[in-house]
């Protein structure tokens, strides 16, 4: 049986995060070895040019021999409970730290400056890219990362004097983290995500619960009591989209506009916003709340929130043709996401939401779905493997027609949008069978509708 050297760090994972924690543990001139469950990882030939003399292992880990491992740092997307892992999850090391972590672990143990971090089930990349430039344009040099694209171990590297790192974290990453000790951290929803992973939602909500390890502050969703923590922490922050109770970020309408508050203080009217949707708006207060307690001016972060606009695939509108407007929102891939939008888009329209969804729902139940969808909706159009779970959930509630794909989708949505309507692609679906991933899908919803605008244009 092959095993992991006496005193060697065991890498498992060689994928994104993988490949940056190899790369950290030879700048620390850590001996390593790495396993990966797939007989030809992703990241084979680059591992190999970058560490020619370290040995990798390709398949079941369970044959492999970890019982003399100084530490095992496994990937996000590998399951702690996998057999051969399983068995070393109750063992600590002589440091008394447990002996299975993932890279946050390692990242935590060299980061020289404060560390902000978010996750959530949703917005959590929208609100990482809004903290980050909060920060920027406040004079701080800072490194934004995680979950959200480069690994975290990079960023020490890359942004070698650092006075603020700011993470999104996944619930993956959060469960191999003993303690993260950020400065301020943000859970900011809990909804349907990753069950096939974590079991259940008490699972999937204890492996998030882990951000509040160590924190100094935290800023959680007054609406939602699963972003909670089970224990009191230093210092406490909530956002809601009501109107905020006192030290609260909140929405109030005061001279018949809606603002952005803390207390009774009116920060910016929500028409002055960037992004579009109430949802936006919870995610906007949810940056000035952390923003707040690292110091930013509360002018500079609203002057950000005024020209931040959506990120890619998230709400983000792509053209307007005869009176309709056409949004992206493909990284809606659960109905959590899907929920929001149309929630946070529907009340800001003159007419209604024509809804495309569909793909692989992943096991999740759409019936949330259908009441937003009779309050907002004019028809849902469900294309894709689970179409018909869709469909008999918004049966009753709106209009629902199936078709085959989302080209055909989006040609049917042309014919039935009225002036003052959004044809919305909110999926609360993975793309995985019609399409390589959620970028591709938003990428040909864009092209189709950018041509669109192009023949209506020259007439
Ligand atoms: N895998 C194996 N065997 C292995 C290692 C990986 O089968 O030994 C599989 C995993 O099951 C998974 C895939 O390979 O299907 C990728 O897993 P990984 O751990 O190698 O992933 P990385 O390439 O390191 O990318 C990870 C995050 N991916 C996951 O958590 C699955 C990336 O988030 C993240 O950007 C990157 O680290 C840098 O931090 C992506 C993601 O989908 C965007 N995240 C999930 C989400 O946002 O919902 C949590
Ligand atoms: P994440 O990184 O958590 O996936 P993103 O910022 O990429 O988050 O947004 C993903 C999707 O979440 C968006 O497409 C949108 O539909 C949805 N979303 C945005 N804001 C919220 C919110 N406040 N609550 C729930 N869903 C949201």
């Amino acid at each position: 049986m092959p095993k992991v050297a006496k005193g060697e760090t065991l890498v498992v994972g060689l994928g994104i995060s993988g490949r940056a924690i190899c790369r950290h543990l030879a700048r620390e001139g850590v001996p390593f070895m790495v396993a990966d469950t797939r007989e030809a990882p992703p990241g084979l030939d680059e591992f190999r040019v970058a560490h020619p003399d370290v040995v990798l292992h390709c398949g079941p880990l369970a044959a492999l021999d970890m019982s003399e491992a100084q530490e095992i740092v496994v990937s996000p997307g590998v399951d702690p409970h996998t057999p051969g892992l399983a068995e070393c999850l109750g063992r600590c090391r002589d440091t008394g730290e447990p002996l299975v972590v993932g890279e946050i672990a390692l990242f935590v143990r060299a980061a020289r400056a404060p560390i902000a971090a978010i996750t959530g089930s949703n917005a959590k990349s929208t609100v990482t890219s809004l903290l980050g430039d909060m920060a920027r344009a406040a004079g701080r040099r800072v490194a934004v990362g995680g979950n959200l694209g480069t690994p975290a171990l990079d960023l020490l590297v890359d942004v070698p004097e650092a006075e603020l790192y700011v993470l999104e974290l996944s619930s993956f990453q959060l469960e191999t983290t003993p303690c993260l000790s950020a400065e301020t951290v943000a859970f900011l929803n809990l909804s349907e995500d990753h069950l096939d992973r974590h079991g259940d939602m008490a699972g999937y909500r204890a492996a998030k619960l882990g951000i509040f390890r160590g924190a100094r502050h935290a800023v959680v969703n007054a609406e939602d009591a699963m972003t909670w923590p089970l224990e009191p922490l230093p210092a406490l922050d909530r956002f809601t989209t009501l109107p905020p109770e006192s030290g609260e970020w909140g929405i109030a309408r005061q001279d018949g506009r809606d603002w952005l508050m803390h207390g009774d203080t009116a920060l910016l009217a929500t028409d002055e916003l960037g992004l579009a949707g109430r949802h936006n708006q919870a995610n906007a207060l949810a940056a000035l709340a952390m923003g707040h307690h690292l110091g930013f001016p509360l002018e500079t972060m609203c002057a950000v929130l005024r020209r931040f606009k959506s990120l890619a695939h998230r709400s983000e509108p792509i053209g307007e043709i005869g009176g309709v407007r056409w949004v992206n929102d493909s990284k809606g891939t659960n109905v959590g996401a899907t929920l929001a939008a149309i929630a946070g888009l529907g009340p800001t329209l003159p007419g209604r939401i024509v809804l495309l969804a569909g793909g692989v729902g992943k096991g999740a139940d759409f019936v949330p779905l259908a009441e937003p969808m009779a309050r907002y909706g004019r028809e849902a159009i469900v294309f894709g493997a689970d179409a018909y779970k869709l469909a008999e959930a918004l049966e009753g509630s709106v209009a629902v027609t199936r078709v085959d794909d989302l080209e055909a989708a989006m040609q049917h949505a042309r014919k039935i949008a009225e002036p003052g309507d959004c044809v919305l692609l909110s999926p609360a679906c993975a793309s995985l069978d019609q399409f390589p991933n959620y970028l591709a899908r938003g990428e040909a919803f864009r092209q189709w509708v950018q041509q669109l605008v192009e023949e209506v244009g020259h007439g």
